[in-house]
């Protein structure tokens, strides 16, 4: 379907790049603040696509590189207080002539702004397939609904609601329970499950961590800090990608 384009044997790892706004500059470091680093590592890794917010986009993705692009179409800062709500800051169309494959988009499950979130997002998955793009939904628990973002049932949940929203892919986080996982990557159903890297972890952890991930029927990471972070990407990328397609 619309995600087979980021797919490589029904696998993927993808590199993401959002972290400027979500996080701002304190995730990086002379080598990694510059964008040109990211777009040469998505191109020499392969990765099946690299997630850039419109700014990056247009000012640093190279499409003659191959690599797919997905745009993120919503995103807010760290600073603001209060329950979370991410509003669309890029339409489906610039998506478009950005050159992109695939869209993405946050929703804060457990929010009060939940119900804004839902209907905007809703709109996107109409024109992103009206226009033969695969939709990613991050898929984040958090706000006054929720107590614990890690809980079997909530992961669980929101997962399902990707799946009734119309997205094709939906970004988790991992709560290093495999059983837990196994039941999230059900209730997904048909909409493929991608395991976001988080923070950084030593090598050992996180090969451990994407085994466990990968044995649940996932269908592979998007993956940032975990990779840009590190001083020599390309070892962990290899070992990487032979964990995600065996
Ligand atoms: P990492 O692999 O670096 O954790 O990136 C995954 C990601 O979903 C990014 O796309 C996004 O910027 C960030 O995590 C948001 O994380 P959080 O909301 O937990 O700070």
């Amino acid at each position: 379907m619309f995600e087979e384009k980021l797919l490589r044997d029904g696998k993927c790892i993808l590199l993401a790049y959002d972290q400027g706004l979500e996080h701002g500059p304190t995730d990086f470091n002379d080598v990694n603040v510059d964008p040109t680093y990211i777009m040469d590592l998505a191109e020499k890794g392969q990765f099946n696509g690299v997630i850039f917010q419109r700014g990056i986009a247009e000012k640093y993705y190279r499409k003659e590189s191959g690599i797919p692009l997905i745009v993120k179409l919503n995103g807010k800062t760290r600073l603001e207080k209060g329950d979370p709500i991410s509003h669309q800051l890029c339409s489906v169309k610039e998506a478009v002539d950005l050159g992109a494959v695939a869209v993405g988009y946050t929703i804060y499950v457990g929010s009060s702004h939940e119900a804004e979130m839902f209907e905007e997002f809703s709109k996107i998955v109409e024109e992103a397939h009206d226009n033969e793009l695969a939709v990613i939904v991050w898929m984040y628990p958090r706000g006054e609904g929720i107590a614990d973002e890690f809980d079997k049932d909530i992961l669980a949940y929101s997962a399902r609601i990707a799946l009734e929203l119309g997205a094709d892919i939906v970004k988790m986080k991992y709560n290093k329970n495999q059983d837990d996982l196994r039941w999230i990557v059900k209730a997904a159903g048909k909409t493929k499950v991608v395991i976001a890297g988080g923070s950084k972890l030593s090598d050992e952890e996180l090969l451990k961590e994407v085994k466990e991930e990968i044995a649940c029927s996932t269908c592979g990471l998007a993956i940032g800090r975990n990779i840009w972070q590190r001083n020599n990407p390309y070892e962990i990328i290899k070992k990487l990608k032979a964990i995600v397609w065996g």
